[in-house]
């Protein structure tokens, strides 16, 4: 009788051994794959949702400023009047008869350096035009507004209903929806509002008399009566332009009027705006609705445009993608000469008091 031995022992042949150590490499070599496109994936939708997030608050921002361009309390606010002094460069900020006014980022008369003039080419097929400008005046009402209980044209004292914190120096703006006049702030009492010339402000007012602009003769005086529902508030102007931000990355800035002159500062909005460009729609027969869209260049008349359209691009804040990622701006195509990634945004703005 035969017994069948078990078969010794003997380990991997080596053939076996390359086998099974390729295998386990393939293995591997698709695991690391897995992961680093899903890290790549993540990375991606991370950036995406990052300059998604960034272009919804630049567009809150820019769609509730211009949308409130021009508003000065009242539906109509009658003869427009502005008793301030000139200011130096361009005057924007005090150019109140004006809710908005725009500039090219290509036009010669950009006002630089009063605003940083647009960013270089950042592609090598075509570059992108220079960044535009856009600047509004409008009434705040979110930082106080009172009613006038008397108003003293001769000592040129406006008395008001409660205790303001404006302070001496301030822009304000006094309505009674047939008449407002825009002014410097004199004095410091917290009840009462002075507009008189001098008083060591910047750049101070021409006259106390609130019936006619600087510069328009006759001098004509103007008293709020407390029967004409009048009330005061500060006025602003803002203007949105984009800059490199201290770490290198295209932000929207904008330049807001100071406590106690007609002094500009700026305060970066949000990060990975790298371009806008402005629209603006004329209403040439006075119903409201634009004729005709255009550049700021070509715009006739500030006082007809109604409505402002705008085309931003945002841009991620690394370059994460493989390779240049070609991108749509504006109506043109571009193959950028780096690997961000990049997204245009639209938006039409109807500006309220228009
Ligand atoms: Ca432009
Ligand atoms: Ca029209």
């Amino acid at each position: 009788m035969m017994f069948l031995l078990p078969k010794k022992q003997s380990g991997f042949s080596l053939i076996e051994l390359m086998i099974s150590i390729g295998l386990g490499l393939l293995l591997l070599l698709g695991a690391s794959q897995v992961y680093l496109s899903s890290k790549q994936t993540y990375a991606f939708n991370e950036e995406l949702g990052w300059m998604q997030e960034n272009a919804r608050f630049a567009l809150d921002q820019l769609n509730r400023d211009v949308r409130m361009a021009g508003f000065w309390g009242c539906s109509t606010e009658g003869k427009f009047v502005n008793t301030l002094n000139p200011v130096g460069g361009s005057g924007w900020q005090i150019d109140f008869t004006r809710a908005v006014r725009g500039w090219d980022g290509d036009d010669a008369g950009y006002p630089s350096p009063e605003f940083p003039n647009s960013l270089g080419p950042i592609v090598n097929a075509a570059t992108v035009p220079g960044s535009d400008l856009l600047t509004i005046r409008r009434a705040d009402d979110s930082t106080g507004q009172f009613n006038v209980t008397s108003h003293n044209t001769s000592s040129a004292v406006i008395d008001v209903d409660g205790s303001h914190d404006f302070a001496k120096g301030d822009i304000l703006v006094v309505t009674d929806c047939n008449h407002t006049a825009v002014m410097q702030h004199t004095g410091n009492g917290t009840n009462m509002v002075n507009h008189n010339p001098g008083g060591s402000v910047s750049p101070g007012n021409c006259q106390k008399a609130l019936g006619s602009s600087c510069g328009v003769a006759p001098s004509v005086d103007y008293r709020y009566s407390p029967d004409s529902g009048a009330t005061v508030m500060r006025a602003q102007a803002h203007g949105y332009y984009v800059d490199l931000a201290p770490n290198g990355v295209p932000s929207l800035y904008r330049r807001v009027i100071q406590s106690g002159s007609a002094a500009v500062a700026s305060e970066e909005l949000v990060q990975g705006v790298e371009n806008i460009q402005f629209i603006y729609g004329e209403d040439l027969n006075g119903d409201g609705a634009p004729e005709r869209y255009v550049d700021s260049d070509d715009v006739t008349d500030w006082s007809d445009v109604t409505v402002v359209r705008l085309n931003m691009l945002v841009r991620s804040l690394a370059a994460i993608a493989s390779q240049p990622q070609p991108f749509r701006f504006a109506g043109t195509d571009y193959t950028p000469d780096d690997r961000f990634l990049r997204q245009q945004f639209v938006s039409t703005i109807k500006i309220r008091n228009k």
